[in-house]
Protein backbone atom coordinates (compact mmCIF):
# COMPACT_ATOMS: atom_id res chain seq x y z
CA UNK A 1 0.00 0.00 0.00
CA UNK A 2 0.86 3.43 -0.81
CA UNK A 3 1.04 6.03 2.14
CA UNK A 4 -0.06 9.22 1.03
CA UNK A 5 1.56 12.22 2.96
CA UNK A 6 -0.78 14.47 5.38
CA UNK A 7 -1.41 17.79 4.60
CA UNK A 8 -2.73 20.85 5.46
CA UNK A 9 -4.27 23.78 3.04
CA UNK A 10 -5.62 27.09 4.13
CA UNK A 11 -8.66 28.53 3.77
CA UNK A 12 -9.35 32.10 3.77
CA UNK A 13 -12.37 32.77 5.19
CA UNK A 14 -13.40 36.36 3.71
CA UNK A 15 -12.14 35.73 0.29
CA UNK A 16 -13.06 31.91 -0.04
CA UNK A 17 -9.47 31.07 -1.85
CA UNK A 18 -7.74 27.94 -0.60
CA UNK A 19 -4.37 27.20 -0.92
CA UNK A 20 -2.44 25.84 -2.22
CA UNK A 21 -5.36 25.06 -4.65
CA UNK A 22 -6.20 22.47 -7.51
CA UNK A 23 -8.67 23.60 -9.48
CA UNK A 24 -10.40 26.61 -10.07
CA UNK A 25 -13.91 26.93 -11.73
CA UNK A 26 -15.37 30.05 -12.85
CA UNK A 27 -19.05 29.37 -13.68
CA UNK A 28 -20.78 32.66 -16.08
CA UNK A 29 -24.19 33.38 -17.10
CA UNK A 30 -23.13 32.21 -20.45
CA UNK A 31 -22.07 29.06 -18.99
CA UNK A 32 -25.81 28.20 -17.25
CA UNK A 33 -28.06 30.80 -19.38
CA UNK A 34 -30.93 28.06 -19.97
CA UNK A 35 -31.22 27.39 -16.12
CA UNK A 36 -32.37 30.68 -15.56
CA UNK A 37 -36.27 31.33 -16.03
CA UNK A 38 -36.26 34.58 -17.26
CA UNK A 39 -34.67 34.39 -20.86
CA UNK A 40 -35.29 37.90 -21.49
CA UNK A 41 -33.56 38.64 -18.69
CA UNK A 42 -30.55 36.60 -19.60
CA UNK A 43 -30.31 38.01 -22.66
CA UNK A 44 -30.59 41.29 -22.04
CA UNK A 45 -27.72 40.94 -19.63
CA UNK A 46 -25.59 39.07 -22.15
CA UNK A 47 -26.11 41.76 -24.58
CA UNK A 48 -24.03 43.82 -22.50
CA UNK A 49 -21.28 41.38 -22.05
CA UNK A 50 -20.81 38.18 -19.35
CA UNK A 51 -21.34 38.23 -15.90
CA UNK A 52 -19.26 36.04 -13.50
CA UNK A 53 -22.09 34.39 -10.88
CA UNK A 54 -19.79 31.72 -8.38
CA UNK A 55 -15.95 29.96 -8.69
CA UNK A 56 -14.75 27.21 -6.87
CA UNK A 57 -11.02 26.37 -5.46
CA UNK A 58 -11.11 22.89 -4.85
CA UNK A 59 -8.30 21.26 -2.87
CA UNK A 60 -5.27 19.17 -5.07
CA UNK A 61 -6.85 15.26 -4.18
CA UNK A 62 -7.18 12.49 -5.83
CA UNK A 63 -10.58 11.26 -6.53
CA UNK A 64 -11.34 7.52 -5.42
CA UNK A 65 -13.20 5.53 -2.69
CA UNK A 66 -11.68 6.54 0.67
CA UNK A 67 -11.02 9.67 -0.43
CA UNK A 68 -13.05 12.84 1.15
CA UNK A 69 -12.77 15.97 -1.48
CA UNK A 70 -13.41 19.61 -0.34
CA UNK A 71 -13.55 23.03 -1.76
CA UNK A 72 -15.04 26.71 -1.40
CA UNK A 73 -17.27 27.98 -3.73
CA UNK A 74 -17.80 32.17 -3.70
CA UNK A 75 -21.12 33.39 -5.38
CA UNK A 76 -21.56 36.37 -5.76
CA UNK A 77 -24.68 38.54 -5.46
CA UNK A 78 -26.97 39.32 -8.01
CA UNK A 79 -30.26 38.37 -9.71
CA UNK A 80 -31.06 37.51 -13.27
CA UNK A 81 -34.53 39.22 -13.54
CA UNK A 82 -36.35 38.17 -10.01
CA UNK A 83 -34.18 35.39 -9.31
CA UNK A 84 -31.08 35.37 -7.28
CA UNK A 85 -27.43 33.63 -8.56
CA UNK A 86 -27.28 30.20 -8.03
CA UNK A 87 -24.82 27.69 -8.45
CA UNK A 88 -25.83 24.90 -11.16
CA UNK A 89 -26.76 22.03 -9.38
CA UNK A 90 -26.24 18.80 -9.48
CA UNK A 91 -27.19 15.10 -7.93
CA UNK A 92 -23.87 12.87 -7.30
CA UNK A 93 -23.52 10.54 -9.71
CA UNK A 94 -23.48 8.07 -6.99
CA UNK A 95 -26.73 8.96 -5.50
CA UNK A 96 -26.27 7.53 -2.29
CA UNK A 97 -23.06 9.83 -1.38
CA UNK A 98 -24.00 12.51 1.42
CA UNK A 99 -21.77 16.03 1.37
CA UNK A 100 -20.92 18.81 4.19
CA UNK A 101 -21.21 22.55 3.50
CA UNK A 102 -20.15 24.81 6.18
CA UNK A 103 -20.78 28.34 5.32
CA UNK A 104 -17.94 30.57 6.01
CA UNK A 105 -19.57 34.59 4.92
CA UNK A 106 -22.35 36.22 3.72
CA UNK A 107 -25.60 34.72 3.33
CA UNK A 108 -27.68 32.01 1.27
CA UNK A 109 -29.92 29.04 0.66
CA UNK A 110 -28.91 25.63 0.04
CA UNK A 111 -31.72 24.37 -1.88
CA UNK A 112 -32.32 20.51 -2.41
CA UNK A 113 -34.54 17.94 -4.49
CA UNK A 114 -34.99 14.42 -4.47
CA UNK A 115 -36.15 12.40 -7.44
CA UNK A 116 -39.62 12.94 -6.75
CA UNK A 117 -39.52 16.81 -7.05
CA UNK A 118 -39.99 17.18 -3.20
CA UNK A 119 -37.72 20.57 -2.28
CA UNK A 120 -36.28 21.49 0.82
CA UNK A 121 -34.58 24.58 1.78
CA UNK A 122 -32.09 25.31 4.52
CA UNK A 123 -30.90 28.58 5.16
CA UNK A 124 -27.12 29.06 5.60
CA UNK A 125 -24.67 31.99 7.04
CA UNK A 126 -21.23 32.00 8.54
CA UNK A 127 -21.03 28.97 10.95
CA UNK A 128 -23.87 26.75 9.34
CA UNK A 129 -22.87 23.58 8.82
CA UNK A 130 -25.40 22.15 6.11
CA UNK A 131 -25.75 18.15 5.80
CA UNK A 132 -26.68 17.08 1.99
CA UNK A 133 -28.06 13.35 2.89
CA UNK A 134 -27.60 11.05 0.21
CA UNK A 135 -30.06 10.74 -2.80
CA UNK A 136 -30.78 14.50 -2.98
CA UNK A 137 -29.49 16.65 -5.83
CA UNK A 138 -28.16 20.61 -4.18
CA UNK A 139 -27.52 23.65 -5.67
CA UNK A 140 -26.69 26.92 -3.22
CA UNK A 141 -28.38 30.72 -3.72
CA UNK A 142 -26.90 34.00 -2.58
CA UNK A 143 -29.78 35.70 -0.73
CA UNK A 144 -27.70 38.53 0.34
CA UNK A 145 -25.38 41.54 -0.45
CA UNK A 146 -21.99 40.16 -0.43
CA UNK A 147 -20.69 37.29 -1.90
CA UNK A 148 -21.61 34.06 -0.34
CA UNK A 149 -19.25 31.72 0.71
CA UNK A 150 -18.85 27.96 1.46
CA UNK A 151 -16.86 25.34 2.36
CA UNK A 152 -17.69 21.54 1.24
CA UNK A 153 -16.04 17.76 1.28
CA UNK A 154 -17.52 15.26 -0.02
CA UNK A 155 -16.81 11.46 -0.71
CA UNK A 156 -14.17 10.83 -3.60
CA UNK A 157 -16.30 8.20 -5.35
CA UNK A 158 -19.23 10.27 -5.73
CA UNK A 159 -19.21 12.13 -9.04
CA UNK A 160 -21.34 14.43 -9.93
CA UNK A 161 -24.15 14.18 -12.11
CA UNK A 162 -25.51 17.54 -14.34
CA UNK A 163 -27.64 16.66 -16.91
CA UNK A 164 -30.63 15.57 -14.39
CA UNK A 165 -30.87 19.32 -13.24
CA UNK A 166 -29.86 20.82 -16.78
CA UNK A 167 -32.48 19.29 -17.95
CA UNK A 168 -35.57 19.52 -15.58
CA UNK A 169 -34.35 22.23 -13.48
CA UNK A 170 -35.20 22.73 -9.76
CA UNK A 171 -38.87 22.62 -8.86
CA UNK A 172 -38.94 26.14 -7.00
CA UNK A 173 -37.02 28.79 -7.80
CA UNK A 174 -35.82 31.45 -5.01
CA UNK A 175 -36.76 35.02 -6.52
CA UNK A 176 -36.41 38.59 -4.55
CA UNK A 177 -39.74 39.53 -3.16
CA UNK A 178 -40.24 42.67 -1.47
CA UNK A 179 -36.54 42.42 -0.62
CA UNK A 180 -37.29 39.22 0.47
CA UNK A 181 -36.28 36.05 -0.69
CA UNK A 182 -39.04 33.62 -1.49
CA UNK A 183 -39.48 30.19 -2.80
CA UNK A 184 -41.64 29.84 -5.72
CA UNK A 185 -42.85 27.38 -8.49
CA UNK A 186 -40.67 27.19 -11.25
CA UNK A 187 -42.88 27.35 -14.38
CA UNK A 188 -40.16 26.01 -16.63
CA UNK A 189 -40.36 22.76 -14.10
CA UNK A 190 -43.85 22.16 -14.68
CA UNK A 191 -44.20 22.76 -18.48
CA UNK A 192 -41.01 20.15 -18.30
CA UNK A 193 -42.93 18.00 -16.77
CA UNK A 194 -46.33 18.16 -18.48
CA UNK A 195 -43.89 17.22 -21.53
CA UNK A 196 -42.66 14.36 -20.16
CA UNK A 197 -46.23 13.02 -19.07
CA UNK A 198 -47.75 13.74 -22.96
CA UNK A 199 -44.67 12.01 -24.64
CA UNK A 200 -44.13 9.25 -22.09
C1 LIG B 1 -19.49 19.42 -4.81
C2 LIG B 1 -20.23 20.47 -4.01
C3 LIG B 1 -19.87 21.93 -4.31
C4 LIG B 1 -20.29 22.41 -5.70
C5 LIG B 1 -20.05 23.90 -5.91
C6 LIG B 1 -20.50 24.42 -7.28
O1 LIG B 1 -20.05 18.15 -4.63
O2 LIG B 1 -21.60 20.27 -4.02
O3 LIG B 1 -18.52 22.13 -4.11
O4 LIG B 1 -19.61 21.71 -6.70
O5 LIG B 1 -20.74 24.62 -4.92
O6 LIG B 1 -21.78 23.97 -7.62
P1 LIG B 1 -22.01 23.09 -8.93
O7 LIG B 1 -23.43 22.63 -8.85
O8 LIG B 1 -21.72 23.94 -10.11
O9 LIG B 1 -21.04 21.93 -8.84
ZN1 LIG C 1 -22.22 17.95 -4.36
Amino acid sequence: MDLMEPFASEVDFSRGVIEPVGDVIQRHLSDMSGMYADADAVDRILSQGDRLIYEVYAADLPEGEGQVLYCTTILYPGRVGEELHMTKGHFHAQRDRAEVYLGLAGEGYLLLQADDGTVRSVPMRSGTAAYVPPHWAHRTVNTGDEPFIFFAAWPGDAGHDYGTIEETGFAKLLVARDGEPTLVDNPKAESMRNRRQTDG
